[in-house]
C-alpha cells in the first residue's frame, strides 16, 4: 500500500508539505485545485504548479481528491455534454503529471453531511457527528450555513460556495429524480469518461456517500455492496472503481467493511482507501472516533487485515481525526490525530506482514 495525507495547498490548510513529509511512512499527498469552479477544465499551467511544490516536498501527487462533478452532469441536463468534455480534458491534462486515480462523488447537492463539527468527547478533544433527527429536523439552507460558519475558517471539501449558493433552485430540480435515474446519470457519465482514462492510464475511484441514505428526499445510490457491485459494472473496466471509505459506508452497520475490502478489492476494483473509525451511540447516530479500533465501533486490524490478505497495493489514507492538543484546523482535517492514525496503520500492517511470513 501507498501511504498518502490529504492536503489543501499552500494557501488553504493549516498544514505544511514539511509537516506532512516528517510523517513515517507517508510517500505522497492527496491534493486538488480548489479555485477552480467545479465543471472547469484543470489547465495545466494550474496543475503544474501544485505539482512542482508537492514534488519539491519530496513528497509525490499521484491522487486527487476530488475533480467534482457538475450537478448538471449529475442531473442529466443537456448542458452536461460541455462538462462531462471539460472533464475528459482535466483526465488528460491530469495524466500528463503522474496523477494515478481521481476520487470524486455523485451525492446530489450535498457531500458529507454532519450535525456537529466539533462535538465534544470526554477526553477534551472533539470530533465531527452525525444525528440523524439533528439533521432532518433542520432546514437545509440552516445546516449549510452553521457547517459554513463553524469551520473554523477553513472551506470544508464539497461545501464550494458557488455550488451551494443556488441551494433552493437545485432542490427544485432534483425533486423528479429517483434512484434509477442518477444511476442511468452515472453510466452516461462513465461511458463516456472511462475510455479517456484508459487511455491515460487514470483510474476512476467514486467515493461512497457519507451517511450512506437519502437525505432531504435527494436519491443517493453509493450506499452499500449491492450498489457499488451495480456501479463498477456500469462500464466494466478495471478503471471504473472505488474509493472505499470504512467511515463512511461504516456509518450503515449492515455494511461489512472487512467484506466489501474481500469482495471489491479482490476483483481489483479498489484504487484508493479512506481508514477511519467511528462510535454509533444510537441508531444514525456516531461521533468520528481515533483509529484505534478500542476507541470506535469499527475493528480497524480486521479491516487492515482484508486490504493485507487482498495484496492491496493502492493508495490509502487516513481519514478524518479528532480535533487534539488543541490545534486549529479545518474540521476533521487536523495534523495530530491524522498523523497518529497514520502510526497506527503502519504498525498494524507491519504486524500483518510480519505475521503472514
Ligand atoms: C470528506 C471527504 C469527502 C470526499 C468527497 C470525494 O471529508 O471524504 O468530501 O473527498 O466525497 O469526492
Amino acid at each position: 500500500m501507498k501511504m498518502t495525507f490529504r492536503w489543501y495547498g499552500e494557501n488553504d490548510d493549516s498544514i505544511t508539505l514539511s509537516q506532512i513529509r516528517q510523517i513515517p511512512g507517508v510517500s505522497g499527498v492527496v491534493g486538488a485545485l480548489f479555485d477552480i469552479p467545479v465543471g472547469e477544465v484543470w489547465e495545466k499551467e494550474a496543475i503544474k504548479k501544485l505539482y512542482n511544490t508537492v514534488k519539491a516536498s519530496g513528497l509525490e501527487l499521484e491522487v486527487i481528491e476530488s475533480v467534482n462533478v457538475h450537478e448538471d452532469i449529475k442531473l442529466g441536463l443537456p448542458s452536461r455534454e460541455r462538462y462531462i468534455e471539460n472533464y475528459k480534458q482535466t483526465i488528460r491534462n491530469l495524466s500528463e503529471f503522474g496523477v494515478k486515480v481521481i476520487c470524486y462523488n455523485f451525492m446530489p447537492v450535498f457531500d458529507w453531511l454532519r450535525s456537529d463539527l466539533a462535538y465534544p468527547l470526554p477526553d477534551g478533544s472533539n470530533a465531527l457527528c452525525y444525528i440523524d433527527e439533528k439533521v432532518v429536523n433542520v432546514d437545509p439552507i440552516d445546516l449549510v450555513k452553521s457547517t459554513a460558519d463553524n469551520s473554523n475558517g477553513f472551506s470544508l471539501p464539497g461545501w464550494e460556495p458557488e455550488r451551494l449558493a443556488e441551494l433552493e433552485n437545485l432542490f427544485a430540480q432534483y425533486r423528479e429524480m429517483n434512484h434509477e435515474q442518477l444511476f442511468a446519470n452515472l453510466k452516461y457519465f462513465l461511458e463516456q469518461i472511462i475510455p479517456v482514462c484508459e487511455e491515460c492510464d487514470v483510474k476512476m475511484a467514486i467515493h461512497p456517500d457519507d451517511p450512506p441514505w437519502d437525505i432531504y428526499g435527494l436519491p443517493r445510490i453509493v450506499t452499500n455492496k449491492e450498489n457499488l457491485d451495480r456501479l463498477i459494472h456500469l462500464v466494466d473496466s478495471p478503471y471504473n472503481g472505488l474509493t472505499l471509505c470504512s467511515g463512511s459506508l461504516g456509518a450503515n452497520p449492515d455494511n461489512n467493511i472487512p467484506e466489501l475490502i474481500r469482495y471489491f478489492g479482490g476483483m481489483g476494483r479498489i484504487h484508493f482507501a479512506h481508514v477511519r473509525n467511528i462510535k454509533f451511540f444510537g441508531k444514525k447516530q456516531f461521533h468520528e472516533s481515533a483509529h484505534l479500533s478500542s476507541d470506535g465501533s469499527l475493528d480497524l486490524y480486521e479491516i487492515m487485515k482484508a486490504y493485507h490478505d487482498i495484496g492491496f497495493d493502492g493508495y490509502i489514507r487516513p481519514d478524518h481525526g479528532r480535533m487534539i492538543w488543541g490545534e486549529q484546523a479545518r474540521p476533521g482535517y487536523g495534523l495530530y490525530d491524522r498523523a497518529l492514525g497514520i502510526a497506527y496503520l503502519n504498525g498494524l500492517w507491519e504486524a500483518l506482514t510480519k505475521n503472514s511470513k
